[in-house]
């Protein structure tokens, strides 16, 4: 995480006058005591920088400014140094005392407005408020991005912790800049980079369920990235697959098929050529492969009576075979012959409380956003469920998923830690 480079890391700068506890809050969050706390005012001094991973987004660097107070007098240097810390920041959080704002509130907000900084207000110390109730800070400010916390209830109550992680998370999600949630390339950077024009084959299934006279978006946008990487594309029926495969001179660098036909691709594809799914790549490319992984060798463990939500972005007009509805319930009580209890939910119905879940199964969600995705990751992750897709789902289903996630080595690791875990009968 160290390794990454500083402009792709989210510089998030924690502002407030001096003891609102700016430095307990980076304490809090990042789980370590880096900046120095105390009752003395000004005792953070210059910006104190913290790296950390902050899932679901990735490396965050915290900056913990030297307080500032309307009568301080502090040195104009650490006034600067502050103001610099407002340019770096991609987010600011501004932390004030219940009930106090002042002209310095007054001119942070104004001075991020002006940047066009997102801005987080924290209100602090509510604890010192418990019986009286907080008192309101008389300033109309946007209340989504508004969190009350008590870092010292959360030093003494690790659960009260966990909450504020939550919200910090989904608050930040929401008002990242959409270059930090850019996704990875779809394909390009699978091929190997010493190969003048790499090739790269697309099974693509020519069936009832295909739109007439066209092909997929993810199809047609993996064309393009490998167009984008140098790379030459074949598209091929997987019933022709392995007779094109034959005549090709030198083996291709990349094969990706419908998840439905991964079987069928694993076994007339030799084992040294890379292969996988386009839902595999769009696991990446939309959400957190490693997590979804992780969450479909779940599947090995699932116990009868179990309850499987297969959640599905869109409401669409579900086919006679659909895959969410009819394949996967079945193909989960072959696979595992146990009788589980398949729950569906569709659109807007995402059940707000997932604990009742041993598992989620979600579409490749293709009308969702990344940074939507993303967050449906996160609240299954924080709530403890394991998560994953068709794509992968189904790749375990039909029993190559080794094969099809080998190409992403990290998610491969984590769907094989769960997996033998699971087969050692381990609890989680
Ligand atoms: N009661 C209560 N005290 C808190 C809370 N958070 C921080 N404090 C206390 O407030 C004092 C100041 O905390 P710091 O984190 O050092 O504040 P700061 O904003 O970094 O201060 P400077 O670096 O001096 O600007 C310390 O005595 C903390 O223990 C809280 O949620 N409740
Ligand atoms: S994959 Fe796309 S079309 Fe299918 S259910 Fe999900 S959002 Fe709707
Ligand atoms: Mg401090």
């Amino acid at each position: 995480m160290t390794g990454t480079p500083k402009a792709l890391r989210l510089h998030i700068g924690i502002f407030g006058r001096t003891n609102t506890g700016k430095s307990s809050f980076v304490n809090l969050i990042t789980g370590q005591s880096t900046s120095i706390v105390s009752p003395i005012a000004g005792t953070t001094t210059d910006v104190v920088r913290k790296s950390m991973e902050l899932l679901p987004i990735g490396p965050v660097t915290f900056l913990d400014t030297a307080g500032i107070n309307d009568d301080s007098g502090l040195g104009e240097l650490r006034i600067n140094r502050t103001h610099e810390a407002l340019n770096s920041s991609d987010i600011a959080i501004l932390l004030v005392e219940p009930g106090v704002w002042t002209k310095y509130e007054e001119g942070l907000v104004a001075d991020a407005a002006k940047q066009k900084t997102p801005l987080i207000l924290v209100i602090n110390k509510t604890d010192l408020y418990v019986d009286s109730g907080v008192p309101s800070i008389g300033k109309d400010i946007d209340s989504t991005h508004t969190m009350h916390v008590s870092c010292i209830s959360a030093e003494k109550n690790p659960a009260e912790r966990e909450l504020i992680m939550q919200e910090f998370k989904r608050i930040i999600l929401t008002l990242c800049p959409d270059e930090f949630l850019d996704p990875p390339t779809i394909l390009g950077d699978l091929l190997p980079s010493n190969v003048v024009c790499p090739h790269v084959v697309l099974i693509v299934p020519i069936d009832l369920q295909a739109p007439k006279g066209r092909i997929i978006l993810p199809q047609v946008q993996s064309i393009r990235d490998a167009l984008d990487f140098n790379a030459a594309v074949s598209v091929v029926k997987e019933s022709e697959y392995p007779m094109f495969l034959k005549k090709l001179a030198v083996p291709p660098d990349l094969v990706v098929c419908d998840s439905q036909v991964a079987n069928r691709m694993v076994a007339d594809t030799p084992k040294d050529i890379p292969c996988t799914t386009f839902s595999i790549l769009f696991s990446r490319y939309k959400g957190n492969i490693t997590t979804l992984a992780e969450g479909a060798a779940t599947i090995h463990r699932l116990k009868a009576g179990d309850k499987v939500l297969i959640a599905e972005a869109c409401s669409h007009h579900p086919l006679e075979d659909d895959i969410g509805r009819v394949k996967i319930p079945t193909w989960l009580h072959e696979k595992t012959g146990l009788n589980l209890e398949c729950t569906h939910a569709a659109g807007k119905d995402y059940p707000a409380d997932l604990s009742v879940f041993s598992l989620i199964i979600h579409c490749g969600a293709c009308t969702l956003t990344r940074r939507e995705t993303l967050w449906r990751i996160e609240q299954a992750r924080s709530t403890g469920i394991p998560i994953t897709n068709y794509g992968i789902a189904i790749s375990v289903l039909q029993g190559v998923a080794e094969r099809t996630l080998s190409p992403f080595p990290e998610a491969l690791d984590a769907y094989q830690f769960v997996k033998h875990d699971s087969e050692r009968g381990a609890t989680p």
